[in-house]
């Protein structure tokens, strides 16, 4: 139960350790946009908006999110009381179309400040059941064959249960030919694509189905379910959709299409937590497989991510690296880690997300803020 008095934004910014590219663009600086909800009886919530700079993934960016939350969302739930963080998605959903990624920023910090008023972890509050999930990684565009490989290699040795690589045309074929040698058939390999190829590409596509993958993740248009269907149908690898996916409906769609046989939820995309659950819920009834993706999180949504990940039907590894693949200091304390095992632990016992922001960290790396409170 929460009645929010303030809401406070910030954006601050964290270099990449090393640039992330996928198939539309580069990015080696992460503005990490925060959200931190005050209620009447002083508790406190964090959420992290995960658009990006420019509108390559989706239709959202930073600044729009910024906007979106300051004009409309944040007033909309500033000083009315809520039983439940599950009632706030229906509240921003009510006349109100898309910006899915400002609306879940808002939603899952909600979420986060009714587990510590609570006293329990988000992963319990949000019906998790795993103390420790598996972990996959996300490697970027290379230059060449031979450094993909290589990449590969190093993140099998430390223990990921999965690796993805992005893909494009001129990057593919022989991109995932070197990787798949360099890593051995045993290891849980995939590609994706971004959006990256068209229905003109079956041919080309069809040549990944030699190198065993666990999946191809969105080869087609970011808002396509008709297409990836056609797709679907000629290739022997599992289809996995992330952009198309925004929300339970859509997720409905492919099943009911068979535009794809896995989801990559990134609460996020879908507006947050309970629409994420809705999906999870979907899914597991349906038995098809979901995992976590990510959108290079600070500590802050990686903890968003890592309570999600938790639920039972997240039964592959998620885009959850440790703190370290992206950052030389992440904004929390303690910093995520993962074992060799390539498992990262859930903070089960721990109040809210379980983990502290480090607000010194974030004061110094913060170029705006801003506070929206009750129209008096
Ligand atoms: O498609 O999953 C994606 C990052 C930014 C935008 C889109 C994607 C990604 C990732 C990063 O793959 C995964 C991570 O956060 O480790
Ligand atoms: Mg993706």
């Amino acid at each position: 139960m929460f009645n929010l008095k303030t809401i406070e934004l910030r954006e601050l910014h964290l270099p990449l350790r090393e640039p992330f590219r996928i198939s539309s663009g580069v990015q080696s600086l992460r503005r990490i946009f925060l959200v931190r909800l005050e209620d009447g009886d002083g508790a406190e919530g964090w959420g992290e908006c995960v658009a990006g700079e420019r509108p390559n993934y989706s239709p959202e960016t930073i600044d729009t999110a910024w906007d979106t939350i300051s004009r409309w969302l944040g007033p909309r739930l500033l000083g009315r009381p809520f039983q439940h963080p599950q009632q706030v998605h229906g509240e921003l959903e009510q006349d109100f179309r898309g910006n899915n990624m400002a609306k879940a920023a808002l939603e899952m910090a909600c979420w986060e400040l009714e587990a510590a008023k609570r006293s329990t972890s988000l992963a319990q509050l949000l019906g998790g059941t795993r103390k420790r999930i598996e972990v996959g990684i996300s490697i970027g565009i290379q230059d060449d064959p031979q450094t993909l490989s290589r990449k590969a290699v190093q993140a099998k040795e430390q223990g990921y249960r999965k690796i993805k690589c992005k893909i494009e045309p001129g990057s593919d074929v022989e991109f995932i030919r070197a990787a798949r040698q360099a890593v051995g058939g045993a290891t849980h390999l995939m590609a994706d694509a971004n959006n990256a190829y068209s229905l003109d590409d079956v041919g080309l596509l069809k040549r990944l189905d030699e190198f065993d993958l666990l999946m191809i993740e969105q080869p087609l248009a970011w808002d396509d379910v008709i297409r990836h269907a056609r797709l679907q149908n000629q290739l022997k690898t599992p289809l996995c959709l992330d952009e198309s996916i925004t929300s339970l409906e859509r997720a409905q769609d492919m099943v009911e299409l068979g535009s794809g046989r896995i989801i990559n939820i990134k609460p996020g995309r879908v507006g947050g937590f309970t629409a994420s659950k809705a999906i999870h819920d979907f899914c597991l009834q349906r038995e098809i497989p979901v995992w976590c993706g990510g959108m290079l999180e600070s500590g802050i949504g990686r903890a968003h991510n890592v309570a999600l990940a938790s639920l039972p039907g997240f039964v592959l590894p998620g885009d959850t690296s440790p703190s370290s693949r992206y950052w030389a200091r992440d904004i929390v304390d303690p910093e995520w880690t993962m074992d060799s095992q390539g498992m990262v632990e859930v903070p089960w016992d721990r109040s809210g997300m379980g983990v502290e922001v480090d607000l010194d960290f974030v004061e110094k790396q913060t170029v705006r803020r801003h506070f929206i409170q009750p129209a008096s």
